[in-house]
């Protein structure tokens, strides 16, 4: 039995037992720590779907330490930020990689976000260099970051960030260095990836785990700790507006090993799968259990630049997809769009929905049309490295799971369901906040020790924000969410971020966003909001205000105007009334 009550606490616990992992290792040496003998060196490690062009993993190694030495020889040290602004490519990871190699941390952003959502991550994260493709330079022009020559040329990118975005920090630009990885000449004041690349610029100096009888390597500049932070993905967390996750060495170690480790590891993959890389890799779940997973394993990454239904079946078909991490409406396309059964999927084994709530409906659809597939989920999220619970159908020796199920909380970790009004621990059965503790969740939001303590505790807890009950099987269900995320197709739309940006409008001044069900996207983001005293606003002006400053998927859909927002006495939105009251509305 996986529940023990330690001191008052009831802790549940995988029904695999915990292995040694060694995080004491840095992220690149782990994951390519198999794959670079003799035989397995050959094995293709990175399928570009566009062009069918493969890297073997001798050559991803390569790659990234050439990487590795091209971002040292810019500049770029041990401890220093850079932003990887990326659709999935292979550049997207030898970057990540060769940054890790030399300490540096990688920021993943999305390279449809707006310029102002750029900016404040790029602000941040204090970034110094950026990798991305040359039609999103624009967006950085808009914001100012190339230095002298274009300082009276842009224009500012958004009312609320101008005067930083001109004035201080990034807004300077001289620190700043844009790459562009296409085969285009690269644009003005850009550099091409290829600097990145010269082979001829001296041994690298790696950074590597402390050897502990070899003082050389102490007083080396390659000083390696894995408490060390090397990924930088931002997220919102239980409230407020997007924050930088610091997620270390140890903690991605751990996170990968408790996927794909042991005798019997959680997630089984082997070095002949072919593993999907559709979702994209700026988020955790593609990075971590996409990526970071199957390199450890040896599979090969089938990465595809962006999701279109026809092309995406006929790479299953043509690569013998093996194993598929997707997220519900990519579920809802292969369950119920007719193209699919014009297609032989027979090769998938593993279907991995996460990043928001999978239907039972849909998930018994899809396992009506690909009935060889084990399909189940995986219960994710960005602080806590990210993955807290697995599907246990995906082990080597796997066990039975249910539908509905979110998995079982992953090895080497403990979880807990806890009373959110009095904190005490509950047992099976029983609905509550959802906390998790382990060397894999982060470090802590970089910068905000406040937003750290409100979401680790004194104990080390991880206070996910979601409410969910382990059943008598040790599996888990997740049933509502305690925090204020809204999640588009998985994305994560920041209530916080709309609400600041509603009562920057003139016309209005108080705001409230609320998350609404919605067939394709799971939840699509709507607002209330109280105009100025004797003015006329429509709805479609404010959508348009949003629309305009925001990436595609944190649009408003509908527009509520109300007298006033309700509030707590300590002035917190009272988000639950204006759900039931949205509930009301669109039942009627
Ligand atoms: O921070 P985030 O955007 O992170 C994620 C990560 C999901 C992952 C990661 C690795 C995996 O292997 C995997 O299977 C899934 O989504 O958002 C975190 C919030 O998303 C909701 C929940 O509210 C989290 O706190 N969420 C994530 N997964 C699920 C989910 C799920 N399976 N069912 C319901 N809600």
């Amino acid at each position: 039995n996986a529940a023990t009550g330690g001191g008052s606490d009831i802790i549940f616990r995988s029904r695999l037992p915990d292995i040694t992992i060694p995080n004491h290792l840095p992220l690149h040496t782990y994951c390519f720590e198999k794959m670079l003998g003799l035989e397995s060196g050959n094995r293709p490690c990175l399928i570009v779907s566009s062009t069918g062009k493969t890297y073997t993993y001798v050559e991803t190694h390569l790659m990234c330490r050439r990487v590795a030495t091209g971002l040292s020889n810019l500049g770029i040290s041990h401890g220093d930020a850079i932003m990887i602004l990326l659709p999935n490519c292979p550049e997207f990871v030898f970057t990540f990689m060769g940054a890790s190699m030399i300490g540096a941390i990688s920021t993943t952003c999305n390279p449809f976000y707006t310029p102002a959502e750029i900016f404040k991550q790029l602000k941040g994260s204090g970034a110094k260099l950026i990798v991305t493709q040359s039609h999103y330079v624009q967006k950085l022009r808009d914001l100012n970051v190339f230095g002298k020559e274009e300082e009276n040329s842009t224009a500012t990118p958004t009312s609320d960030d101008s005067e930083e975005g001109r004035g201080g920090g990034m807004g300077k630009g001289k620190d700043l260095t844009v790459i562009t990885v296409d085969d285009n000449t690269p644009p003005e004041n850009c550099l091409h990836f290829s600097v990145l690349l010269s082979e001829d610029s001296g041994p690298l100096e790696e950074v590597q785990e402390q050897p502990l009888d070899d003082d050389r390597k102490l007083i080396s500049s390659s000083r390696f700790d894995p408490d060390d932070p090397v990924a930088l993905p931002f997220s919102s967390g239980t409230t407020g507006l997007p924050k930088g996750v610091v997620l270390t060495h140890r903690s991605l170690v751990t996170g990968v090993a408790q996927l794909v480790d042991g005798e019997n590891p959680n997630l089984h993959l082997m070095e002949n799968d072919v593993v999907l890389c559709v979702l994209p890799l700026f988020h955790i779940f593609s990075l971590h259990s996409v990526l970071l997973c199957s390199l450890r394993a040896g599979s090969t990454v089938l990465l595809m630049h962006k999701f279109e239904i026809g092309q995406l079946l006929e790479l299953i078909q043509r690569h013998r997809v093996t194993v598929a991490a997707v997220v519900p409406p990519l579920v809802l396309a292969l369950a119920r769009n007719p193209i699919v059964q014009g297609y032989d999927l027979t090769s998938l084994r593993v279907i991995l929905s996460g990043a928001a709530p999978l239907g039972k409906e849909l998930e018994d659809a899809l396992r009506d049309r690909l009935p060889h597939a084990v399909l189940g989920q995986g219960y994710g999220m960005t602080e806590a490295g990210p993955v807290i619970s697995m599907c246990l159908g995906y082990a080597k020796q796997a066990f039975p799971t249910k539908r509905g199920s979110c998995g079982t909380v992953v090895r080497n970790s403990e979880l807990k369901v806890i009373d959110p009004e009095t904190g005490s621990s509950l047992g099976r059965g029983q609905h509550g906040e959802i906390c998790v503790r382990g060397q894999q969740i982060m470090k802590g939001y970089l910068n905000d020790p406040e937003a750290t303590s409100r979401t680790i505790d004194m104990e080390g807890w991880l206070h996910t924000g979601d409410i969910g009950f382990v059943d008598d099987d040790d599996e888990m269900f997740i049933v509502d969410r305690l925090k204020e995320i809204i999640k588009f197709k998985g994305f994560q739309v920041p209530p916080a971020e709309l609400e600041a940006l509603l009562v920057s409008h003139p016309s209005l001044v108080d705001a409230a966003v609320v998350p609404q069900k919605d067939e394709a996207a799971g939840e699509v983001p709507v607002a209330f909001v109280v105009p100025s005293k004797d003015v006329e606003v429509s709805e479609e002006v404010v959508k348009e205000f949003i629309a305009k400053q925001v990436v595609f998927y944190k649009r408003l859909h509908k527009v509520h105007f109300v007298h006033t927002i309700p509030r707590s006495p300590s002035g917190k939105i009272l988000r639950r009334d204006l759900k039931s009251r949205l509930a009301a509305t669109t039942a009627t």
